[in-house]
């Protein structure tokens, strides 16, 4: 694989292939993905051909080779070393590719001090989900939530001409685990409706691009296509003409597509079209498509993202956070082996802060997807720096049962974990640089969910930034580490508070706009007046949202004393002068966040300016100028939500800070 030319290298930067260069490698195996696995090795070994003195070598360093009966399973690898030589091994030739780029990461300790060791993936998908229009919309433009530029998949009203990029794309993803990738967005558009069915040829040429990093494609596609595309006159999921026209669409697309990976479907959800209009339940609309899909091996994945976007903001009865596990609860048990509920992993929609939702805990006779955001459409928009690894993790940690029953991430193992993608045709892939990061945690957390946050983040400095190249190492290191590791925290500091959520600008979602939402349709309210803020999502007096959890979760959300403080405005209204665990009021804590929030973010970009010398010039332009823009909007968004709460409360900064 050559690097492309003005696209940023990302984790696999030339030097990041050097251990494996400059060694001797023999490839023993076949079939695609070890074809893919030697020409990997090729170009390593082209790209340090001067260094290296392995040309025609009898003996090998590295051993990469398909064994049977090994017991590392589908996509798993061994490692051992023998003397000088390191053996990689698997049944399975996706797991010869993941091990690979597993010694890619390793680099030299892959031949001088790693143990035996075996790998499988926790989870057996690891998706992204790309939110990208082929057709520009005149409202989302190409990629719906994007901040990367456009498409990397579509331009110009098709499938691009020259996949390169793709392929390139496919590597990366390869290099951090993922194996699954749908290729445009949940919202069904005319245009992109057709790409089922006379389109097809454009998803297979993709498809082609992605499938030698061992990436399946997936599709969203209508609920209304047999209407839209067929000219039925119905979509009912038991109409028999519907269920046939189903199954010929998949029939076809697997014709084109042999490894094809299945339908995503966003129903009855913001205006798409869904099984409730023919009065069938999510169940009989998911299931009509996993039976299309099951003779060829397929999956649907079916998004639990339903809730009334019509809502009246005068009703205080009706709670968005309660609409996934009201909708989906009921139907445990009554959906096809190969249909998946995709699930956000918080009720409401990918905000700096919310609780895991309680319908993941609730489905133990379904298969659940946990859905993240990685694409930062509410955590600054590639404009800021917010790593969400440790996000994540406390998500994956969760135990809806309490201590001794499973975490997020073992429920997951049913469905996998997906995450909207941040990546675009930019330069550096993620628009920021640094949000890299973000797709690069999520492949490895896929694959590991128990991960520890900050060791991937310095496994990503590593390799992104090979710091052993540069003159000071040690001030490189520590600089990147500062400026990531806290950065979701630092964000949440500066916007909106204590689990509230959103008070985001209406439509495009960038900025402060603390009442945007609040006399607004979507059901997303903060209820702020002169004496108190927050949701009662409590049973006793609330929604009952509280009530979704199983114990110990919904006693401890039930009260205000038992709630912990960084969801406190998410679970209960409470008075300004509302003293937190922490020992400070409710309005204090907001004053001291919001000044915080922004010290840390001129902390950050001072640090920024001091690695100057050591990173590469155009990469650190990018993210410097990304600062500017960053502490130009958090204080933005200090000074009007500390103004804002001023204001309501009438009570002053007891630091006697400057408010507006
Ligand atoms: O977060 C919201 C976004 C929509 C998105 C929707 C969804 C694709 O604002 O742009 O639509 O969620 O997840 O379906």
């Amino acid at each position: 694989m050559t690097q492309l030319l003005d696209v940023d290298p990302a984790w696999l930067p030339d030097e990041a292939l050097r251990a494996v260069g400059t060694r001797p490698v023999q490839v023993l195996g076949d079939g695609p993905l070890v074809d893919t696995v030697r020409h990997e090795v090729a170009a390593a070994h082209a790209k340090f051909a001067a260094e290296a003195g392995h040309s025609g070598a009898v003996s090998c360093d590295l051993l990469l080779r398909i064994a049977d009966g090994g017991d590392a399973g589908p996509e798993g690898f061994t490692l051992e070393r023998d003397g000088s030589r390191t053996t990689v091994a698997a049944t399975d030739p996706a797991g010869l590719l993941h091990g690979f780029f597993h010694v890619v990461r390793l680099g030299d300790a892959a031949f001088t001090a790693a143990p035996a060791q075996t790998h499988r993936p926790a989870l057996a998908l690891r998706m992204l989900d790309h939110w990208d229009n082929v057709a520009v919309h005149p409202v989302m433009g190409q990629v719906e939530r994007g901040y990367a530029g456009g498409s990397l998949f579509w331009r110009d009203g098709r499938a691009r001409g020259d996949l390169a990029r793709v392929r390139a794309y496919a590597r990366l993803l390869a290099a951090c685990g993922i194996n699954a990738l749908g290729v445009n967005n949940v919202n069904v558009h005319e245009t992109e409706a057709h790409l089922l069915t006379d389109r097809i040829d454009e998803v297979a040429a993709i498809a082609r691009e992605l499938s030698p990093y061992g990436i399946r494609v997936h599709l969203s596609v209508s609920f209304a296509a047999p209407v839209l595309l067929g000219g039925l006159d119905t979509a009912d999921p038991h109409d028999a003409a519907v269920r046939a026209w189903w199954r010929e669409a998949a029939e076809h697309v697997y014709t084109h597509i042999p490894d094809f990976g299945g339908f995503v479907v966003k129903a009855d959800s913001e205006g798409q079209p869904g099984p409730f209009a023919h009065g069938r339940s999510h169940a009989d609309g998911a299931n009509l498509l996993a039976d299309a899909l099951a003779p060829h091996g397929g999956t649907v994945h079916w998004r639990a993202f339903v809730y009334d976007h019509r809502q009246d903001w005068r009703d205080r009865t009706t709670d968005r956070a309660r609409a996934a596990y009201d909708h989906f609860a009921p139907l445990d048990g009554r959906f096809r082996d190969n249909a998946i509920l995709q699930v956000k992993h918080g009720p409401m929609d990918f905000q700096v802060r919310e609780p895991v939702s309680p319908v993941i805990g609730a489905l133990s006779r379904t298969r659940v997807a946990v859905e993240l955001q990685a694409t930062q459409e509410y955590t600054g928009q590639q404009r800021h720096v917010c790593a969400l690894a440790p996000a994540w993790s406390e998500v994956l940690r969760f135990r809806p049962d309490g201590a001794d029953g499973p975490d997020i991430g073992r429920l997951a193992r049913g469905g996998g974990l997906v995450a909207v993608s941040n990546a675009g045709d930019d330069p550096f892939w993620t628009g920021h640089p640094l949000a890299q990061f973000n797709l690069y945690a999520f492949g490895r957390l896929a694959w590991q969910p128990d991960a520890d946050p900050d060791a991937l983040l310095d496994e990503w400095i590593e390799l992104t930034f090979t710091p052993d190249r540069c003159a000071d190492p040690a001030r490189l290191r520590s600089g990147l580490r500062a400026v990531l590791r806290d950065s979701w925290t630092t964000y949440e500091k500066y916007t909106a508070p204590l689990g509230s959520g959103f008070m985001v600008q209406p439509g495009h979602h960038y900025g402060p706009g603390i009442d945007g939402y609040e006399y607004s349709p979507w059901g997303t309210y903060h209820f702020a007046d002169r004496d108190g803020i927050g949701v009662d999502r409590s049973l006793a007096t609330g929604t009952g949202y509280a009530a979704q959890y199983a114990k110990p979760w919904s006693e401890t959300y039930e009260t205000p004393e038992s709630c912990p403080d960084e969801l406190l405005l998410f679970f209960h209204h409470v008075p300004y002068g509302h003293r937190l665990h922490s020992g400070k009021t409710v309005i204090q804590h907001i004053y001291d966040t919001h000044f915080e929030g922004v010290e840390e973010v001129e902390a950050a970009r001072r640090t920024w300016q001091s690695l100057a010398d050591l990173v590469a010039p155009a990469r650190h332009r990018r993210v410097a100028e990304r600062y500017e823009e960053q502490l130009r909007g958090a204080r933005e968004w200090r000074d009007q939500v500390n103004s804002y709460f001023l204001r309501k409360s009438g009570v002053p900064d007891a630091g006697g800070r400057r408010i507006h």
